[in-house]
Formats: structure tokens, sequence, C-alpha cells
């Protein structure tokens, strides 16, 4: 951020609200975001890279909401092709139904951002349209409308599908970040143990000094080649540590020590119940409360490791602060999931705000299709407006003086700079 020179830089006072609410308006509009956690792929990733009404249709949000108001067969809504379901959740959500959902919201603001027609309700409109599109070009797009400078991916060793086009020599592209996601390593080492001996590492299923050492090369190797900004697991909501356990050996013998060895975070995303109702499949998981406990313990006992921690329970977010404000080496981040919702989305903001000041990443899409996060980054940007316009005019109120530059720094910090200082530093 260039310093303003006293001169251009307003200074905004108790007689000056309504300049202060358009100052805080403009400059988080205006201000390039990076997305710190998305399931988004750059374009050389090819199919990974999911974008297009149809996709944006089949998010498994929609799906979730489809079988709730139709009474199709899980299996005949299966056998249908992605053109099949879009139609039937088109049809169930959008048009016998009316579209309230957030999800649901979400699809009419990234057409109606691209420049379609929603009132016109043609989903065949919409398909010619983006029939017509270049996908390298409408990433260009897309980022341009949602305001976005940086996406970080999430990035799997163990996707078979994925891992090929990083051993055939994937080109970056500047606006993809590299993460490394150890789901399958912490949550289930019965089944990573064959696939990492598969890649040539000697690692047995007892964790003795060899394998933790292979481990740790596997991790080193990934985090090499994805060129890893931080590594990255989800975790069930009985998350424990210390505990007997193979995830805790190798969170505290390989994951802990290449992360600080790396000098990057280690990003803990908490309280999800995976395939609760698998008939949904990846619609299919669900959320319980945790305990704060082993993220006191992990900060407390790992005090040269650097944490990011989100939580998908509501009632773990206020717990979550309180963590947050004893320990530094802990950046609490984004509304994940479920919280993704405009009600939840504030609630959270004032919260965080109220107990962290600026010292947390907000939000973060999550997004899956490329064209969701016009709509993901639009609805928080309204509401990270909101929550400031009243935060800076509480300060009004006490006689300090709010100056355009300050909004400025800390608009970026929030939508960007506490993350990459975070990571870097
Ligand atoms: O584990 C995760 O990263 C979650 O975000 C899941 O991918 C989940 O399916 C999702 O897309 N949530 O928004
Ligand atoms: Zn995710």
């Amino acid at each position: 951020m260039s310093p303003l020179s006293q001169s251009e830089d307003t200074a905004y006072t108790l007689n000056d609200a309504v300049g202060l609410r358009s100052a805080v308006n403009r400059i988080v509009h205006d201000t390039p975001l990076t997305d710190i956690h998305t399931h988004l792929y750059a374009p050389a990733f090819r199919d990974l890279l999911l974008w297009g009404v149809d996709d944006l249709l089949t998010y498994h949000y929609l799906i979730a909401e489809f079988f709730r108001l139709s009474d199709m067969p899980y299996g005949q809504f299966w056998a249908l092709d992605k053109t099949g379901q879009a139609d039937a959740i088109w049809q169930t959500l959008f048009i016998e139904n009316a579209p309230l959902s957030e999800a649901c919201r979400g699809v009419l603001t990234a057409l109606h951002r691209l420049g379609l027609d929603t009132s016109s309700r043609s989903l065949a409109d919409y398909r010619a349209w983006f029939a017509e599109q270049d996908a390298a070009e409408h990433v260009s797009r897309v980022f341009q409308v949602a305001g976005i400078q940086s996406a970080v991916m999430t990035n799997d060793p163990f996707d078979d599908t994925e891992r090929a086009v990083w051993e055939n020599g994937y080109e970056a592209d500047p606006r993809f970040h590299g993460v490394l996601r150890i789901d399958p390593l912490l949550n289930d080492w019965q089944s990573a143990r064959p696939k990492l001996a598969a890649g040539g590492y000697r690692v047995s299923y007892t964790l003795d000094a060899e394998t933790l050492s292979e481990i740790r090369r596997f991790l080193n190797t990934w985090a090499e080649r994805f060129n890893a900004l931080y590594m990255a697991v989800s975790l069930p909501p009985d998350f424990a540590y210390p505990e007997d356990s193979a995830r805790a050996t190798i969170l505290r013998e390989c994951v802990l020590p290449v992360a600080r060895e790396r000098n990057i975070p280690f990003a803990m995303m908490i309280g999800v119940t995976r395939q609760v109702n698998p008939a949904l499949r990846l619609a299919g998981d669900g959320v319980g409360s945790a305990s704060l406990g082993p993220v006191e313990r992990l900060c407390a006992g790992f005090p040269d490791n650097k944490f990011m921690v989100t939580m998908l329970a509501r009632e773990n977010q206020h717990a979550l602060c309180v963590v947050a404000r004893k320990f530094r080496n802990l950046l609490v981040f984004g509304c994940w999931w479920f919280l993704n919702n405009p009600s939840l989305i504030e609630e959270m903001t004032r919260m965080r705000i109220e107990m962290l000041g600026p010292s947390i990443i907000p939000q973060h899409s999550d997004a899956r299709v490329l064209d969701q996060v016009i709509y993901k980054w639009a609805h928080s940007r309204e509401i990270i407006t909101r929550v400031l316009r009243h935060k800076y005019a509480d300060l009004l109120e006490t006689g300090w003086v709010v100056r355009e530059s300050e909004i400025k720094r800390d608009v970026e910090a929030l939508l960007g700079g506490n993350f990459w200082r975070f990571v870097k530093g």
C-alpha cells in the first residue's frame, strides 16, 4: 500500500460518518483479495477445473437441498448425467420452489454478475453462453469480476488424477497457489500406507523410526513439488491431541517438524463428520461440535509452529476466538461450509473483530466451481463492509479520527495481507 500524503489522506471524524461509510464501501469493494482455501484448479489441470452453469447447479450443496424437495430416488438421480442432474435441480429448486437458500441465491448472483439475464430463467441460454467461453479466458474474467488476485488450491498427492498432472510437469499459473492436503495420511494411515509404499517410500504399518523418516520425506517431496503455502487437514469432532494414535504420532513426529523446517503453517479444519448419509456422496458429510483442547495444546506445545484453524460448528466459534487471544501462532480463518451463510458470516465476523481486532482471515470461498467465487465473495464483501462500517463508526463515537490510509491498510490485511505475512513470516 503506497502511503497517501497528509493532504490526500482523508481523515474521517464523527461529523463525516457518511464519508466514512462510502470510503469503507469503496475500499472493500475495490481491494483485490487472496482466497486462501478453494478446491479450484489452474486451467492446466483441465477437467479438474469445474466451471459453467451445469457445474454450478450440481454443486453438492444444491444436491443436498434438491433431495429435500424432490422424491426422486437417490439411484435415479445418480444415474442421470450432469446435464440431467442440473435439469432436475434447476426445475426443483429454481422453478417449482423459490431459490431462497444461499447456495441457490449464489448461482443467480454468479450468472447475473457475468451479465446473464436471470429473469429469462432460460437454462438453455445460460448453457449456450458458457459453451462459447474459453476456460483460460473465463478464469481471467471470473477473477476480475470477483476481485481475486490469488486463489489457493487444495492439492492432494493421494488423488491419482491430480498427481498425474504434477508428475507430468505442471507449469505454474501465478494466480494459483499450492497447498499440501494430507487427510488420508492423518485420518486413515492403514489405507494411506500402501499408497506411500507404491510411491517408493519404505513405510510399514508400525510407525517405527524409518517409517516416520519416510513419511517426512513424502511430506517434503510433495510440499516442494506443490510449492505448498501450508499443509492442511480436515478433522472429525472427536479430534484429540495428545493421544495414543497413528494420527497423533504422525502429527508430532512428521507433520509439525516438516512444517517448522519449511516455515509453513499447518491448517486444521475441525468438526466434519464424514458421510453421515453416504447416499448423498460428496453432499453426505455432517458437522459436530469439537473440543478446543487439542488446539490449545498444539499451539502451546509447538510454539515454533504456525497454525491456521477453522471450525465447522457454530458453537465452537467463540471458544476458537478465545484460544486465538492466547496464542499468536494461531490464525483463525474463514466461515467454513455450513457456516458460509450471511447470518453466520455476520455473527462470526463481528465476534472475531470484537475479540481479535484485524488479526484474522475473515473468509475463504471453499469454491469447487470457478464461477462460485463471484457470489461467495460478493456476498461476503457486503457483510465484511457492513461490520467494518459499524466498527469504524464506533471509533468515531470516541472522538477517534479514522484515516482513509488506515482503512486501506486494514482491509488489505483482512483480504490477504494477514495470510501472506503469516505464511511468509
Ligand atoms: O474438507 C474440505 O476442504 C471441505 O471444504 C469439503 O471439501 C466440503 O465438501 C466442501 O466443499 N465444503 O465447502
Ligand atoms: Zn474445502
